[in-house]
Order: structure tokens, then C-alpha cells, then sequence
């Protein structure tokens, strides 16, 4: 005994069967080709207490401590707060073809974070850090985007960021 199915049924089944294989199909190919994948950090942090030294992190996203800083073998990292409604600093230089280390914090509610030509492209959400490591190949002038709606001013929320030539390139920490 076989169950029998509607054959307009049975195309309806190979028509949703045919979508999730070309979705399937496209994470698979941008993973594999453009390196795009979810974020897979996961870190704590206080949100209430990020301009705190006591915080968890020790101060890594007190005010002073945030901006574009380079260590002694040469790796760029740039520590962000997210907050309605921008970006903390609110333009970052970093050099072109250079990998670069975002770590980003909110201090509020859940915010985003994408910049054009990149695979930098994570939610910001309160009590994490999210950290995701890029590089740049164009130079230019590019904004960094908030995508997560976070309050009225959201359409407003974003930062700049600035890639220079290698050469052109000095770390500069603080949010001025
Ligand atoms: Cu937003």
C-alpha cells in the first residue's frame, strides 16, 4: 500500500526542497570563497560597567582606552563602544591590507555593526564582546553602519572609518 500525494503537493515539496539546497548552496560557497561566517567569540562583559577600571576586562573599553592601538610585534587591534547613537571613537584610521582586530562592546541596548567591502559585519550585543578580525583592501573613506534598530535614533547611528596606505598609518588612541 502506498500513501498517496497530491502531485500538486509532491511539486510544492520539490519546490521548498530546491530552496533550502540553494540557500544551503550559498552559505557554503560565501564561507568557503569570502570567509564569511558567524562570529564565534564569546566574552562576558559588564555592560553597566565598561567606563569602569574594576570592570571585567580591567578598563579595556574605558574611554581612554579605546581607539586604534598597535602592540610590539605589529598587530592592529581597535576597541570600540557602541552606544546610542554612534560609534566611540567615531572615525578610526587603520592602514589598507593589514589584518585588523575589532572588539567592540555595547553600552547599552543591542546594536550592529557593518562596514561596506569587508566581512566586518556583527551584532553588538550587551554583555559580550564581539571580536572579528578584517582587512581592508580598498582605500578610501567607508562608514561603519549600525544594522541592529536600537531607538529612535538609530537611522543616525554610524562611524567612519579611514583607510590609509601602510605607510600613511599611525595608531591614535582616545575617542577625539
Ligand atoms: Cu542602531
Amino acid at each position: 500500500m502506498s500513501i498517496h500525494i497530491d502531485p500538486l503537493e509532491k511539486r510544492w515539496i520539490s519546490v521548498i526542497g530546491g530552496i533550502l539546497i540553494i540557500t544551503w548552496a550559498v552559505i557554503v560557497y560565501y564561507a568557503a570563497v569570502d570567509d564569511v561566517s558567524p562570529p564565534s567569540n564569546v566574552e562576558v562583559i559588564d555592560s553597566s560597567k565598561l567606563h569602569l577600571a574594576s570592570g571585567v576586562g580591567g578598563g579595556e573599553f574605558m574611554e581612554k582606552n579605546l581607539g586604534v592601538k598597535q602592540d610590539a610585534q605589529g598587530n592592529i587591534t581597535v576597541t570600540m563602544v557602541a552606544a546610542r547613537y554612534g560609534f566611540y571613537p567615531l572615525h578610526v584610521d587603520v592602514p589598507v591590507n593589514t589584518p585588523i582586530k575589532f572588539r567592540m562592546a555595547s553600552f547599552d541596548v543591542l546594536h550592529g555593526v557593518l562596514a561596506p567591502f569587508s566581512n566586518l559585519n556583527v551584532m553588538i550585543v550587551p554583555g559580550y564582546v564581539s571580536e572579528i578580525t578584517t582587512n581592508f583592501t580598498k582605500e578610501g573613506d567607508f562608514p561603519l553602519i549600525c544594522h541592529e534598530y536600537c531607538g529612535q535614533g538609530h537611522a543616525y547611528m554610524y562611524g567612519m572609518i579611514h583607510i590609509v596606505p601602510k605607510d600613511q598609518f599611525k595608531p591614535k588612541m582616545g575617542v577625539k
